[in-house]
This record gives C-alpha cells, structure tokens and sequence, in this order.
C-alpha cells in the first residue's frame, strides 16, 4: 500500500520506494531517539510550491524579487517560535542542527578560540569538538564529561559532572560553554551552566536539538532566560520537518543572521520553513504539553521494563525521551552493533550508541540509544513500551535464531497495526 500522502508523485519508481518505507515505518516500531512522525499538515507544508523560490536574504532585505509572500512565511515561523520559546530574536534558516550550531559558533567567536563542550563519548555531539568534525579543526575544545558510573538509585552516576565543568572553565577560560547532548538521558539544568559562565566571562549556547519538544511542551525548563544562545533541530521531539533553528537573544540577532547567511548557508528552504511554521504552531497547542509529558512517563516505564529484563541503564534511568541502555550486564558478549542489527531484523529500529568510557569503538559500541517520542505520537503509553522491552528482550536473546526474530516481528507488526501513527493526528 502506498503512503496516503504520495497521491501527487508521478514516478513509479519513487511511488514503489515510498511505499515500502511507508509499510517499514507503520509495520515496525520507530524507537530512534531523534527520529518523530511529522503530522500531514507538516508534511504538506514541506512539499509545498514555496520550494520554487529563491530567497537569499532575510524578510524585507532580499537578494531576489518576488519575496512578498515569502518574507510572511519566514517571519511568521520567526514569531511563532519566538513565542513558543520567549525568546528576542529568531533564524529559522539553518538546514540542519550542526548547521546551527556551526552558525552559532561563527557569529560569537573567532577562529581559535576555545570551546567547552560535552564530550562525544560522554554524550556530547559531533560538532561539540569531536576530531572527526570540522568545529574542532576552527576552534579550540575542552571537553567535560560525567560522573564515574554509580549504582546507587538515589545518588546516580554518570550524570553531567559539573565540578569537572567548573575546574575546566577555570583553567581553560573558554570564550564559550556548550551544554547539550546528543545522547544522555538526565534532564539538563541551564543555571549551573549560566553560573559558570558568568564566574568566568564566558557565554552559553545550548543545544536544545534533542529536547527542544520537551522544552516547548513544558517537561523541560526552558533554557532561553540563561543562555546566550540556544540552537536546535526541528524534527526531533519538536515533531516538525527536518531541519534547525537558533534563537537568541537581541544582542547576537545580527551576528547570528549573517552567520547563517552569507555566513554558511545560501538560499533557505522557505518550504522547509512553512513546514517549521506549521510544527511552531503545533507545539503551541496545550495538546503537545500532554504529548511531552506522555514522552517523558513513557520513556520511564520503558526504562523500568528494560531493567526489568536485565539491561542497565546508563545514569540509572530517564528524566527525558531517551534512554541509553548498557547491553554488557544484559550480555557480557553482546555489542551495540549486533544488537541493533538484530532488532532490525526483529522489527524494531534503533540505533547502537558508546556508552561512557565505552571499551569498544563507536563503530561497535557497547550500547543501544532508543526513544520514545515517535512511538508516542503514534499512541503508545506505558503498557506498550513494557511490551516492548518484553520483545527486545526477546529478540536480543534469541538473536541467534531467526525463527525467534521472525515471531518478534510478527508480534511488533501486530502492535504497530494498533497505532498506526498517521491514526492520531486529526489535522
Ligand atoms: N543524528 C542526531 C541524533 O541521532 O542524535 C544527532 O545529530
């Protein structure tokens, strides 16, 4: 069956692609930590004819003519994200969130100067200052970590050590502090970070691009009144198209725009940024407050079943929509990679991720990252994650034996059936 929303192509071969990616993604269960189900108003809005304009520039001060319309576009996603978030000042350009943050980088720094950043091992991003990115050939990275792992359930470790951060800042005297990550489950405070900077000079961007749905929906606090600047994703658990956004405050707002343009970026995809619009407007509504909080209990309920089953967690649990599971108490023997490959084939999309001080290769990993945001805009609430990690458990045991995998997936396409995830969205 084709994807309902593909009646427009007129390409067979594109047709027969969309269509199986549309049974893989209705017949399997979606547990990618950055990944969601855009809505069909997002949808549309993203293959809209505001793809045949170009618009280098910004509203009222374009490089080409007939912006008219375009320039409301843009300044409507602007105000409705500044409203989302309370923030002064908008760009809703950037392609991506390493875009973003590349922009953000460029507008408050030069070249050399040093960044203090999480590091990718320890749940940081790619573009806070990994080797393999191309930030840390044109600034200068520390990089602070978590705390030593700690099994005690009211006291747990590897959580973001903010003593490191703080001896760090004192040392290296950064120009700027990151904080942010891409794979760490605890719920990020912005003021410790705000404190630091300041007893040290230092500026604050943070990296929403995980958490900026929660932080819209109200399960997070929001980081806009203590940080300079924070740049985000909007497709994660913001739920809208692919791309980024920075909000900032007034002061960086020019330094920012030409960062992105002419900076890095040129013409912007003004019909990415109608889609942007649409998912602003969505996260406004008091239903996407009951949606992140729902992401966040299930995420929970989704850890508990999980230890239940034998695995540990990282930081011993979830404040947010991911979790970042050690496979090694589950299965001294068992890798990242395998176990993500073995999943696949039981149906359930993840992805292997390091673990701090992970002994492996980040191409192997000692750990699983999964989510639940996707799956929670599909319906799914805290019974259907417990069955989950019941099916993973599964899976990952018998992963040797592809008649246990293949009754795993017959049982997930069962559960996936039930919540369709194009189902919920009435508009
Ligand atoms: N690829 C994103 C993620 O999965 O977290 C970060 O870039």
């Amino acid at each position: 069956m084709a994807s309902p929303f593909d009646a427009w192509i007129r390409d067979e071969e594109v047709v027969t692609l969309l269509a199986q990616e549309w049974a893989r993604q209705t017949s399997t269960l979606q547990l990618i930590a950055s990944e969601n189900f855009a809505s069909p108003s997002v949808l549309a809005a993203g293959g809209s004819i505001l793809t045949n304009k170009y618009a280098e520039g910004y509203p009222g001060r374009r490089y080409y003519g007939g912006n008219a319309v375009v320039d409301e576009v843009e300044d409507l996603a602007r105000r409705r994200v500044t409203a989302l978030f309370g923030a002064d000042h908008a760009n809703v350009q950037p392609h991506s969130g390493a875009n973003a943050n590349v922009a953000v980088y460029q507008a408050l720094l030069e070249p050399g100067d040093t960044i203090l950043a999480m590091r990718l091992d320890q749940g940081g991003h790619l573009t806070h200052g990994s080797p393999a990115s191309i930030t840390s050939k044109y600034w200068h990275f520390v990089s602070y970590g978590v705390t030593p792992r700690n099994d005690d359930p009211d006291h747990p470790g590897e959580v973001i050590d903010f003593d490191n951060v703080r001896d760090l800042a004192l040392a290296h005297r950064p120009r700027l502090i990151v904080a942010g990550a891409t794979a760490y489950a605890r719920r990020i405070d912005p003021v410790p970070f705000r404190e630091i900077a300041d007893e040290v000079g230092a500026l604050v961007m943070f990296d929403a691009a995980h958490v900026a749905g929660l932080i819209a929906g109200g399960a997070h606090p929001n980081p806009v009144p203590y940080a300079d600047v924070v740049a985000f994703t909007t497709h994660k658990t913001l739920r809208g198209p692919r791309g980024g956004a920075i909000v900032s405050r007034e002061e960086w707002a020019k330094r920012i725009d030409s960062a992105v343009f002419p900076g890095q970026q040129g013409g912007p995809l003004e019909h990415a940024i109608a889609a942007k619009a649409v998912a602003f407007r969505e996260a406004a509504q008091p239903s996407f407050s009951q949606y992140a909080a729902q992401i966040v209990a299930n995420a929970q309920a989704f850890g508990a079943a999980l230890v239940g089953q034998g695995f540990r967690l990282v930081s011993g649990g979830t404040e947010n929509h991911l979790l970042l599971v050690d496979l090694r108490d589950f299965d001294v023997d068992l890798t990242g990679k395998e176990a993500q490959e073995a999943l696949d084939r039981a149906g359930i999309t993840t992805n292997r991720n390091t673990i701090p001080d992970d002994p492996r290769s980040p191409f192997v990993t000692s750990g699983l990252r999964v989510g639940t945001a996707a799956q929670t805009t599909a319906g799914m609430r805290e019974a259907e994650f417990g069955q989950i990690a019941g099916l993973m458990a599964r899976a990952l045991r018998g992963r040797g034996d592809e008649a246990v995998l293949a009754q795993v997936r017959g049982e997930v396409a069962d559960l996936c059936a039930a919540f369709n995830p194009y189902a919920s969205f009435t508009s």
